[in-house]
């Protein structure tokens, strides 16, 4: 197998572009994919500062890496999420690597900094493990990038990502979530801009990106995304793919390119109504209510802890 490129020897076939590529020429297609996501959807301007949602994993990392390599100020933001083993290993891993290179990781620690970890959270206030998880890690990037001056939140999420969503928002026909489905979610009402910069590059594309680079990543998925959906999709899409390479990048793809409205703004899907947002008494992040959802989720927790 020859690299499509400068026929060296390839490491790596990409079926549905029908290209092979060497370790160099595969780290310059994995950029400059990134690089046209961020040109096409407008997504950071030159000198732009971007925080990057750092879970430890191989597409936060690949992320991280390549928007540093591409010239973006891009920091870091870890969130322990008190997952037991998996969040002690995620932080160490994103701590080294930002280490290594000298990059500026913000960190937040559930629960020394805020009291309260991911699965007790869950269980006290009965939510699935995944929404307490999902709205806690939202409004900290939230917090933190508008009290850092931040333009942007970038998340790691890839093709293989964004077309299982896609998949089921199609299934169970939730035309909302359709509608706000995009690459990229302008700044609004003191929310910061919200950015997928890898939406054009696969998993296994990442996972070998990291191979080459030399990125130290965590392996292990989430304990905590045991029997999710979004895992049943993604082997639904991959069985597709495999018999015809190309159908997850033309399924979401063309799902973008069909999108007539041009843009909707990055607020949360909990401050989503049309009230007017005013500071939460507690944080003081912008929201509809009095207190919004992240604090008040937090004080049910803690007021139903066994002291
Ligand atoms: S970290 Fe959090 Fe994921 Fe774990 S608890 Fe669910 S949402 S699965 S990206
Ligand atoms: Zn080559
Ligand atoms: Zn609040």
């Amino acid at each position: 197998m020859k690299c499509t490129v400068c026929r060296e020897p390839a490491v790596i076939d990409l079926r549905r572009h029908n290209a092979n590529f060497c370790a160099p020429h595969f780290v310059k297609f994995c950029r400059d994919q990134t690089a046209t996501a961020l040109s096409d959807f407008g997504m950071l301007a030159p000198g732009e500062r971007v925080l990057v949602a750092v879970s430890g994993g191989k597409d936060s990392l690949a992320l991280w890496d390549i928007l540093t390599e591409l010239g973006y100020d891009a920091d870091g933001l870890y969130i322990g999420l008190g997952i037991g083993d998996y969040s002690d290993e995620s932080g160490r891993i994103a701590r080294s690597f930002a280490a290594e290179r000298g990059l500026k990781l913000n960190e937040i620690d559930l629960p020394t900094d805020h009291g309260l970890d991911v699965p007790t959270a869950a269980q006290v206030t009965r939510r699935p493990p995944c929404s307490a998880c999902g709205l806690s890690k939202r409004h900290l990037f939230d917090e933190v990038a508008r009290e850092g001056g931040y333009d942007a939140v970038a998340t790691g999420h890839n093709l293989d990502d964004e077309a299982a969503v896609l998949f089921g928002n199609v299934l169970h026909w939730h035309v909302e979530y359709l509608g706000r489905q995009r690459p990229v979610l302008s700044a609004h009402d003191g929310f910061p801009r919200k950015i997928k910069p890898l939406v054009r590059l696969g998993e296994r594309e990442m996972a070998a990106y990291c191979v080459v680079r030399g990125i130290d990543y965590i392996v292990e998925e989430c304990p905590m995304a045991k029997g999710s959906k979004m895992i049943l999709y993604k082997e639904v899409l991959n069985r597709l793919e495999t018999e015809s390479p190309g159908t997850k990048q033309r399924f979401y793809w063309g799902f973008l390119d069909k999108q007539t409205t041009p843009d909707v703004p990055a607020e949360t899907m909990a401050e989503k109504d049309q009230r007017t947002l005013a500071p939460c008494d507690t944080c003081g992040q912008p929201t509809t209510a009095g207190t919004c959802t992240y604090c008040k989720m937090m004080a049910k927790a803690k007021s139903a802890m066994p002291r």
